[in-house]
């Protein structure tokens, strides 16, 4: 594949490319700052950019659209009296004329003139950055309130057609092609039940710590609360649901998620006491499920938060907008980190059976 060192002197830049080094932060092309050495003046550089066509199919259309715009822009620019190789984006030419390079290898690059002393930044530092961004992109708007639009081609089709977007999620969700859905992981425990593998018991169902009550002075047990749900059910309920609720040290509301983790220590407290009371009782089968059952409790708690709060927060008590929302990104954090310990989780297990 052509280095961006190479594809540098395709263009004419000023002077002799010297260097050619990856550049921002950018999450779609692949962007280089490319600096050029001159005769007799200070150095120039450039910005080189790999343009991303596995996003954008159509490559030539999207310059087509973005050769007629800066073109426009650039009038505009002048006829307020800007700077237009600092006020808009400016492509440099090919030795050959063209606006873009083709590569050998089906890259295409283009070249722009490096905007200097200015910068970007990836988090608003002063509500006046802000201001000032509104500020642009409202400039932007009104210098091409005349462009005919019709006459752009759509680089990406339906890109902010939401419901096309939601259409999209759906199949996301079904294809599952990177097992991140985990669609397959939430019917483990119900498939062994269906097949006789795991016994139907007496279970509680919401084992969070706040459904038991605890010595005011010894701190030991005394009552199992909150009733409502006894049901038939699996123990790894009733185990994986107090683990999802209080190995997180942090709020199950809490919004800073750094602070949401499964604490092993406290995943080690609880397994010892749930062990000591019934493990002598449990299959083999159960015991070995019990890791998993952790994270698949918590992934079940985090959907159904996040599915009361698109249906509008009908099921659980909210006490700010948006409650549910954080409670299931406190979860789906946590199942994350669950995964994450899984090995050293079953160790713990194994250490107490
Ligand atoms: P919810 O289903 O809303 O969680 P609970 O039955 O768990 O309701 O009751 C809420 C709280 O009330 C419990 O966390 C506990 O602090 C307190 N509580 C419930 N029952 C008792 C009880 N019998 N004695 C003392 N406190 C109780
Ligand atoms: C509810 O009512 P409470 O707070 O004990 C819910 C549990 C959830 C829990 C999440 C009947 O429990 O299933 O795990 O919130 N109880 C019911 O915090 O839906
Ligand atoms: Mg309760």
């Amino acid at each position: 594949m052509s280095t961006a060192m190479e594809v540098a002197r395709v263009f004419a830049l000023e002077g002799e490319p010297i260097d050619a080094k990856p550049y921002g932060c950018g999450h779609i092309n692949d962007t280089y700052c490319v600096c050029c050495q001159r005769e007799g003046k200070p150095q120039r550089r450039y910005i080189l950019q790999r343009i991303n066509h596995n996003v954008f199919k159509d490559v030539p259309g999207l310059m087509r659209n973005m050769i007629a715009v800066t073109a426009f822009l650039r009038q505009a620019v002048i006829a307020e009296g800007g700077n237009p190789d600092r006020e808009c984006l400016t492509l440099i030419d090919t030795r050959d004329g063209e606006k873009y390079y083709h590569d050998p290898d089906g890259n295409y690059w283009r070249a722009f003139i490096f905007i200097e002393n200015a910068i970007t930044y990836q988090t608003v530092e002063k509500p006046e950055h802000f201001y000032y961004s509104g500020c642009a992109f409202g400039k932007f708007q009104r210098l091409l309130a005349d462009y005919p639009s019709a006459t752009l081609g759509e680089t990406i089709p339906n890109f902010h057609n939401t419901a096309s977007r939601y259409r999209d999620f759906e199949q996301a969700v079904k294809e599952n092609a990177s097992g991140r859905a985990r669609a397959a992981d939430c019917s483990i425990l119900t498939d062994l039940l269906a097949k006789g593998e795991l016994p139907l018991r007496v279970t509680h169902n919401d084992t969070k710590l706040n459904n038991v009550m605890l010595d005011d002075v010894t701190g030991r047990p005394v009552c199992v609360i909150d009733l409502d749900t006894v049901m038939p059910g699996l123990s790894l309920y009733d185990y994986g649901d107090s683990m999802r609720f209080g190995t997180n040290p942090a709020a199950e509301d809490e919004t800073d998620l750094s602070k949401v983790t499964c604490d092993l220590n406290l995943f080690e407290q609880y397994t010892k006491g749930f062990l000591e009371e019934c493990g002598s009782m449990l299959t083999p089968q159960e015991i070995e499920n019990l890791p998993l059952s952790a994270k698949l409790m918590t992934l079940e708690c985090g959907m159904r938060f996040l599915a009361d709060h698109i249906a509008g927060d009908t099921y659980f008590k909210i006490h700010r907008e948006g409650h549910n929302l954080d409670r299931c990104r406190t979860q789906l954090k946590l199942v994350a980190d669950m995964e994450a310990k899984m090995d050293t989780m079953k160790q713990i297990v194994e250490k107490y059976r």
